[in-house]
């Protein structure tokens, strides 16, 4: 990193103390910047970059429910505005244990770069709750949901904030907070997506980041001639995302064969078939079981249980070409990314944001893997989420197919776009630099546009 870069990080480390999800995600676009920031001197002087990393708002509240046994439980809720120069505060809720304002402000902050690749008018924001949603009943999830919305209402509207689903946040929750904003606010408007297609939701929206990335993925193998055609695949995760981006590489000839979740994962070397995805499906979304039981299902596939004491993810070391990491921030590092490379995987697309460490993308492209960030590789989901809003101000549907024909065109343009940008500023092949110039530059000239505000 150049010095003015450290001499920048080590401000927003001071400013932004124990937070180091949201340092790794500024460190990045600040180093991806510098040739920019030399190119325009004007956003120097607008201080664009420091406007950039700092939130409009952040809003935190306290969500009390009443438990099953009719204990008092209390969990925090966050929503971070980060950025509407060009469009209304867009972007998911995370209810999950983990979730502080670190990993909030990280996704908000990802959001706003990510929004603005998809070409749609999308600010960018992300909210969440420490709120655990597993192994609670319908009515406890319910009941969390009004409580957290009971705030959260003052704060949102269809033209000013909207968010969706993320991490814990699914079809169940989005019509629990739903109904609890229009109770409120006696406002029946496109104020969440991801709602449900009887009452306002999107063909397509549940489908919409994993077959984007594996769109993203399909453009980037095309860039060398090739395409998914008997590519072993290694998804991790299995929920909206991992299972959606599996059921895209079936489509396309490919052949996944893991599936994880935060206990372990399985390998199924005989490929996961359409019956298979969809016992997966009905095991995670309906059940809500977990994915060691597939190989009750299926004996011939193997179990493995995640280790949390080594600094590797053996999910990492089954031999792959493609590799779709649909779990979380920071699952593959850097002994992972050289695993795959060993292994002889040359293609990865992040369903999953920020899911590989910096040292991890470092290995990618010092080796020339065909490496495609979150930021542009899922960008699919929210802009299905945009184009839900788009029918939801028009009052009509569109149908399935039409949907799928515009992701699939916005993937096409953001892949373009990335590309045309990293060769622009000089490091062609870098979709890390492309994603992170392209989208800065469309944000930074409507801040520029609309003053010092
Ligand atoms: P889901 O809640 O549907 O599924 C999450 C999956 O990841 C589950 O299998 C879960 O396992 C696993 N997981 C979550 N946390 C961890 C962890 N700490 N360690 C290991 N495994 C973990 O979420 P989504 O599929 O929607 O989201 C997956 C990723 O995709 C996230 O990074 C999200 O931010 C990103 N994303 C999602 C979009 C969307 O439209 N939904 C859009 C763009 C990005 P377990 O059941 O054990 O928790
Ligand atoms: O990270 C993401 O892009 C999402 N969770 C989807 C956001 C959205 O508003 O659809």
């Amino acid at each position: 990193m150049s010095g003015a870069a450290w001499a920048f990080m080590e401000d927003v480390i001071a400013k932004n103390p124990g937070e180091p999800e949201f340092h790794q995600a500024v460190q990045e676009i600040v180093e991806s910047l510098m040739p920019v920031l030399e190119r325009h001197p004007e956003y120097r002087k607008a201080k664009i970059l420091e406007r950039i990393i700092e939130p409009e708002r952040v809003i935190m509240f306290r969500v009390p429910w009443v438990d099953d046994r009719g204990e008092v439980q209390v969990n925090r809720g966050m929503r971070v505005e980060y950025n509407s120069a060009i469009g209304p505060y867009k972007g998911g809720l995370r209810f999950h244990p983990s979730v502080n304002l670190g990993i909030i402000k990280f996704l908000g902050f990802e959001q706003v770069f990510k929004n603005a690749l998809t070409t749609l008018p999308m600010g960018g924001g992300k909210g969440g709750s420490d709120f655990d949603p597993k192994g609670k009943s319908d009515n406890e999830v319910m009941s969390f949901c009004q409580s957290f919305m009971s705030e959260l209402f003052h704060h949102i509207c269809g033209n000013c904030d909207v968010p969706a689903g993320d991490i814990g946040v699914g079809g169940r929750e989005i019509g629990f907070l739903f109904g609890q904003y229009k109770k409120l606010t006696r406002q029946f408007e496109g104020v969440l997506t991801g709602k449900g297609l009887n009452w306002g939701g999107s063909l397509i929206r549940p489908e919409a980041t994993g077959y984007g990335a594996v769109y993203f993925a399909e453009e980037m193998l095309k860039t060398r001639g090739e395409s998914f055609a008997g590519k072993r695949c290694v998804v991790s995760g299995s929920g909206n995302v991992a299972q959606f981006a599996t059921e895209k590489v079936l489509d396309l000839g490919g052949k996944p064969i893991t599936f994880s979740d935060s206990s372990g994962f399985i390998v199924d070397e005989d490929g996961i078939d359409r019956d298979k995805l969809a016992f997966v499906m009905h095991l995670k979304n309906v059940k809500r079981g977990r994915i060691k039981e597939y190989t009750d299902k299926y004996p011939k596939a193997t179990y493995q249980a995640a280790d949390p004491k080594v600094d590797h993810n053996a999910l990492w070391a089954v031999k792959c070409e493609v590799a779709l990491p649909s779990a979380t921030q920071n699952e593959i590092n850097i002994n992972d990314a050289n695993t795959l490379v060993k292994n002889g995987c040359y293609c990865v697309s992040e369903g999953a944001n920020m899911p590989t460490t910096p040292d991890g993308v470092n290995v990618f492209l010092e080796n020339k893997v065909l490496y495609g960030p979150g930021k542009a590789a899922n960008a699919g989901g929210v802009a299905v989420s945009g184009l839900e809003m788009s029918q939801n101000s028009m009052r009509l549907s569109w149908s399935r197919e039409e949907v799928d024909q515009k992701l699939h065109s916005i993937m096409v343009n953001i892949h373009e776009n990335c590309r045309a940008t990293a060769e622009e500023y000089g490091t062609p092949g870098n979709y890390v630099n492309g994603a992170n110039i392209a989208g800065f530059l469309k944000v930074a000239n409507a801040m520029m546009d609309q003053g010092v505000v």
